[in-house]
């Protein structure tokens, strides 16, 4: 079975976007491919600076990922930390990768421009060899990405290639794949700009556990336009498509089919606002059930770090004897 990766940073809370554009794919093809999924903490704290925050985030995120339905009896949540074979191979993978690669990093140059005066750790800079361990430790076939991670997969290639060739025959050579187009998510205030975490306010952000009456609120308010023609028109009618294509992706409708239903942009706010509310609703209910019981959830994180461990452990072993170090 075609083994893949994806993994998912504990960093702000988990938004609609990410739910229709990337979570619920991962769901829809859980049973098709032998899937493992990695909160990574170490990635953040990379820019964690304050003490009780990243375990936190790392719980309310696998509540998340379970809530929304990845099922621990098909598919590997696991949090990073809790499989140390990750640090121990990724110490081994910034060795085998240079300075100057590491320096060409398009991330690294943006995140380190914006963070111009802050304090810049050294994991930021050289993230992508611990990048390359979590892949890698899986025997991973495939590793869904945006275009934002495609130079790291590129590099973790690069450095798994070289290893092989000094060392021997060790590592599986990672493919980047296109993630199933979900829907895309654009931000309700900005609809020319996706729905994103990062963005300077959230009144066009639908958290995955805004309560019904705020998510109502902000799709009354979301920005349209001028004109009064219902239509599904990304360039020309933004603000209505994203509209519409949210509705669809709630629906199982076409954005197409479902703009000939309307005549008033006031009906179908209403509707897609109620068709979120409707579809977030169970996984609230799930979300928030895990959370009354940490016990519960601290066990299925168990069960997936076993299971994790099984695979990266045999991995790192094999990487320690190709380099031929002192076993224990
Ligand atoms: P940031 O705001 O910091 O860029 P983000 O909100 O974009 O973060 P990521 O953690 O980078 O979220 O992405 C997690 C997954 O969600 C990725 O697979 C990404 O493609 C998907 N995703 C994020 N935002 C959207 C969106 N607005 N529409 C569709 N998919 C999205
Ligand atoms: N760098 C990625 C998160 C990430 C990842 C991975 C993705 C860390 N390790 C392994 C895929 C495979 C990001 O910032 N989105």
């Amino acid at each position: 079975m075609t083994r893949v990766l994806s993994c998912i940073q504990p960093t702000g809370d988990v938004h609609l976007g990410n739910y229709l554009g990337a979570l619920r794919n991962w769901v829809a093809g859980q049973h098709e491919k032998d899937a493992f999924h990695g909160i990574v903490d170490l990635h953040a704290l990379t820019i964690t600076e304050a003490p009780d925050i990243v375990g936190q985030s790392s719980l309310q995120l696998a509540a998340m990922l379970f809530a929304v339905g990845l099922d621990p009896a098909v598919t590997t949540v696991f949090v990073q930390s809790h499989v140390p074979e990750h640090s121990q191979l990724g110490w081994i993978m910034e060795c085998q990768v240079s300075f100057g690669e590491l320096s060409r990093m398009t991330q690294f140059k943006d995140k380190s421009a914006k963070r111009e005066h802050d304090f810049l750790s050294a994991g930021l800079f050289s993230y992508p060899a611990l990048m390359a361990a979590d892949i890698l430790l899986y025997d991973t076939d495939e590793v869904p990405v945006g275009e934002d991670q495609r130079q790291h997969l590129e590099i973790t290639r690069d450095i798994a290639i070289r290893f092989n060739h000094r060392f021997g025959e060790t590592f599986v050579i990672p493919t980047a794949v296109m993630p199933k187009a979900g829907a895309r998510v654009m931000d309700l205030q900005d609809p020319t700009s996706k729905m994103s975490k990062s963005a300077a306010a959230d009144t066009g952000l639908i958290s995955m556990l805004e309560d019904p009456a705020a998510i109502m609120k902000k799709f009354k308010r979301a920005v349209t336009d001028s004109d009064t023609e219902v239509r599904f028109d990304r360039a020309e009618k933004p603000g209505i498509s994203n509209l519409l294509e949210i509705l669809a992706a709630c629906t199982g409708e076409t954005p197409q089919a479902l703009a000939t239903k309307y005549t008033q942009y006031g009906s179908l706010k209403v509707d897609t606002g109620e068709a979120v509310v409707e579809t977030l609703r169970p996984i609230q209910a799930r979300y928030h059930e895990l959370m009354t019981d940490r016990g519960q959830l601290q066990s299925l994180l168990r069960i997936g770090a076993d299971k994790a461990r099984s695979v990266a452990s045999a991995t790192l072993a094999r990487a320690q004897r190709s380099i031929g170090m002192l076993p224990a």
